[in-house]
């Protein structure tokens, strides 16, 4: 059972997917950093403590099945697999395919999240699947595909930004989210958009601190300058794209006084602003969760192509315009089939050719796949309702603390007659479960990942799996055996998924079909697409001749401004905003189990202007009582004279009664179904703890 002593990997969290090397002494493993293009030797905290997720010692070690009593009890996993594809084949067969649901998650290998959405629409034939990048990547693809015909949210290498003059970060807290990334921002001059003075804006050249949720105006404004100035690009605008006078038409009420009313930047800073991304010559415009995560997510990243656009920027070698992918496989996961109205290779499900192409990879008649289903929040909104699934398979998410309106979503989870979730820590989702099933981690395994740059990478196993504890494709593989699938249809060897990717992705617009593990584990630079004959090599730059649509060119797009879907009012006098801090990791389920980080950021807090907590009748370091229309959270007070008095900020890394998402707001943008979690209306008040 020895496995190598190094190998060469990447950690397990980010999209940055830094290089690292692990090295193993027993069962001990240690991390250390690589010289990767992406981190040239650094590693922010959490990937040099990644290793103490391995052996945390309540890591699940044998499925749990709950028993009569309520309580989840450790059986074998022929037990558990024959509980899970009984009651599977019973609700499916009561209820209806859709009686199945499966949520993935952005974080699984490319494999993982291929073989997901293949089980939800071959093995179990429900068109029920969706995954949490709904969270997180789902506007800036929709608005990205609109505009550009492809998403891949950095159309460029990462290392080309620190060649860069000036790059605007809009809602991106790089300095805490990717820290590794900030050396190659030495040279830019940064503009930032963020509510709060972040780490990143104090390396800003430029901040700009709008009220949340109205980046679409600020937007807006900053075009309407660039035209009334004349700083567009107008031989680009003619050549390379469509749409610009309908948008300009759209822009022409945003003057920058009124921009000022509705956002709070002053005109001075929005004039600043256009004339820095004017005056330099290589000039990039990326996009983060906070101007994202919204109800009209979709439209305000539109507005920072539009402006991109406007600029000349994407497309062009030295300038451009990105999205900052989050999870460590975001831009694989959303590539690969696990998102609901989606097939591999980024196709549509709802496209004949694409359907007949990937059914006949999979062996299976087209009109057998089911069509598109409902979105994530959806989804969750909808379990155990009369119309809902009735039972869900949860990989590589835990959406009792990550989901929005987080409250609801418990409850949902707790009404289906079968929630499994497998996981490799009892998560919070894990534990309402009726079976957990304990997979593998990332050391533990092989598999390939797309970093946000649209590069695939070889994740390494340097050590077996401890016994007891199966793959995640292991697991689809056993269970779609018990569900009557022939066995060689959802192979358990990564190797073997990976080939029958590249073959379902062929011809798609993500086609992986020229890369193979061989290439990558000789270390080539492999960025999709990467095709036999039209691109052999990859494709680190994108656009450069012309955009993915039929006519070559990139489309501008005529937002407009609206207000978010809540504000505040008598009641609910403040907005709210969420987000990450350095020392954790999403719902912090793996984090939060590193004592290091744990020490670093141990309670969740709220960030308060100190004039707005001495309304409140609060100080520094008490506990607070936040409370929306949904629902109520405690934190403890920071008193942070940089922020916005009208907005407070709430870390979402933690669970229980101090989960953020038991505020937040799932209303959906329209186009994306992403939820807006970065701005609902809050009052604060002192906790009154109970003594
Ligand atoms: N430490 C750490 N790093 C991570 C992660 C983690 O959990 N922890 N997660 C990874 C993942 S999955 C993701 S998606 C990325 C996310 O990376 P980022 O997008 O950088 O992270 P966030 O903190 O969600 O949001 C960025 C900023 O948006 C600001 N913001 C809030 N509301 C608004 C608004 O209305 N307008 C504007 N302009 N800004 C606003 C917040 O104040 C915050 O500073 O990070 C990745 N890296
Ligand atoms: N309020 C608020 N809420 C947010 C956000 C925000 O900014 N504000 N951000 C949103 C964003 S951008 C994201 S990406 C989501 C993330 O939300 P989640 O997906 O809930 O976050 P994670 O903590 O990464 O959950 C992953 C779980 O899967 C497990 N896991 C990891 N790898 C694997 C694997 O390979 N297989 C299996 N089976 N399990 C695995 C981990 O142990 C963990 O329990 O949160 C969203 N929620
Ligand atoms: S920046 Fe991201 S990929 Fe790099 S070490 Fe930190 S968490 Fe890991
Ligand atoms: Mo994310």
């Amino acid at each position: 059972m020895a496995g190598p002593d190094r190998v060469a990997t990447h950690c397990p969290y980010c999209a940055l997917q830094c290089g690292t090397w692990l090295s193993r002494d027993g069962d001990q493993v240690t991390v250390s950093p690589a010289d990767f293009p992406v981190n040239q030797g650094a590693l922010c905290q959490k990937g040099w403590t990644a290793a103490a997720v391995l052996d945390t010692p309540d890591r699940l070690r044998r499925p749990l099945v709950r028993d009569a009593a309520g309580d989840l009890v450790p059986c074998d996993w022929d037990e558990a697999l024959d509980v899970v594809a009984g009651r599977l084949r019973h609700l499916r067969q009561t209820y209806g395919p859709d009686a199945v649901a499966m949520f993935g998650g952005g974080g699984l290998t490319n494999e993982k999240a291929y073989q997901l959405g293949k089980f939800a629409r071959v093995a179990l034939g429900t068109s029920q699947v969706d995954y949490n990048g709904r969270f997180c990547m789902s506007s800036a693809a929709t608005a990205a595909n609109a505009a550009f015909g492809a998403d891949r949210g950095l159309p460029f290498p990462v290392t080309d930004l620190a060649a860069a003059d000036v790059i605007m970060l809009a809602g991106a807290n790089v300095a805490e989210t990717m820290p590794p990334l900030v050396r190659q921002l030495q040279q830019p001059d940064l503009i930032v958009i963020d509510p709060r003075r972040t780490p990143t804006a104090e390396l800003a050249t430029l901040h700009l601190q709008p009220t949340p949720g109205t980046d679409l105006a600020l937007l807006l404004g900053l075009l309407h300058l660039a035209i009334v100035d004349g700083r567009c690009d107008d031989d680009y605008i003619r050549a390379r794209t469509t749409g610009f006078d309908e948008t300009r038409r759209a822009v022409a009420a945003w003057w920058p006084e009124l921009v000022e009313r509705v956002t709070g930047v002053p005109v001075a800073l929005q004039r600043r602003a256009v004339e820095m991304l004017h005056g330099a010559r290589r000039r990039y415009i990326l996009t983060g969760r906070g101007v994202e995560q919204h109800s009209k997510g979709t439209d305000t990243v539109a507005a920072t192509i539009n402006l991109a656009l406007a600029l000349g920027l994407p497309g062009r070698p030295g300038s451009g315009w990105g999205c900052l992918t989050g999870q460590g496989n975001g831009q694989g996961g959303r590539e690969h089939g696990q998102k609901a109205d989606q097939l591999p290779g980024y196709r549509s499900i709802s496209d004949p050719a694409a359907r007949a192409h990937v059914a006949a990879v999979w062996g299976v008649p087209a009109d057998s796949l089911p069509g598109p289903g409902r979105s994530a929040v959806e989804l969750l909104d909808s379990l155990g309702t009369a119309s809902g699934p009735r039972a869900l398979l949860v990989f590589g998410a835990n959406p009792a603390v990550s989901a929005p309106n987080a409250g609801r979503v418990v409850r949902r989870l707790s009404a289906l007659d079968l929630l499994v979730v497998a996981d490799f820590v009892p998560s919070e989702t894990a534990r309402l479960a009726h079976v957990v099933l304990p997979v593998t981690q990332w050391a533990e395994e092989d598999g390939t990942m797309t970093n946000l740059e649209g590069r695939v990478l070889l994740r390494r196993r340097v050590r077996p799996p401890s016994a007891g504890i199966r793959t995640d494709l292991q697991v689809l593989h056993d269970l779609a055996v018990r569900l009557g699938q022939p066995s060689d249809r959802f192979p358990a060897d990564p190797g073997e998924v990976f080939d029958e990717l590249r073959r379902a992705s062929s011809g798609g617009t993500a086609d992986y079909s020229g890369i193979t593990r061989e290439r990558l584990a000789a270390g080539e630079g492999l960025y999709w697409p990467c095709d036999a004959t039209s691109a052999p090599t990859g494709t680190p730059r994108m656009f450069l001749d012309r955009f993915h649509h039929p006519d070559g060119r990139a489309r501008f797009a005529a937002v407009e401004h609206r207000d978010a879907a809540e504000t505040t009012n008598a009641r609910y006098p403040l907005y709210a905003t969420t987000g990450r801090i350095l020392a954790h990791y999403q719902s912090g389920s793996q984090t939060r189990r590193v004592a290091a980080l744990n020490d670093a950021a141990p309670e969740p807090f709220v960030e308060v202007h100190p004039d707005t907590a001495a309304r409140a009748g609060l100080d520094e370091g008490v506990p607070a009582l936040i409370t929306s229309a949904r629902g109520s959270t405690v934190a403890r007070v920071r008193l942070v004279s940089t922020l916005r008095p009208d907005t407070v900020f709430l870390p979402f890394h933690f669970p229980g009664a101090g989960r953020a998402n038991l505020i937040t707001n799932p209303a959906l943008d329209p186009r994306s179904r992403m939820p807006e979690l970065k701005v609902c209306a809050v009052r604060i008040q002192p906790h009154a703890v109970a003594s």
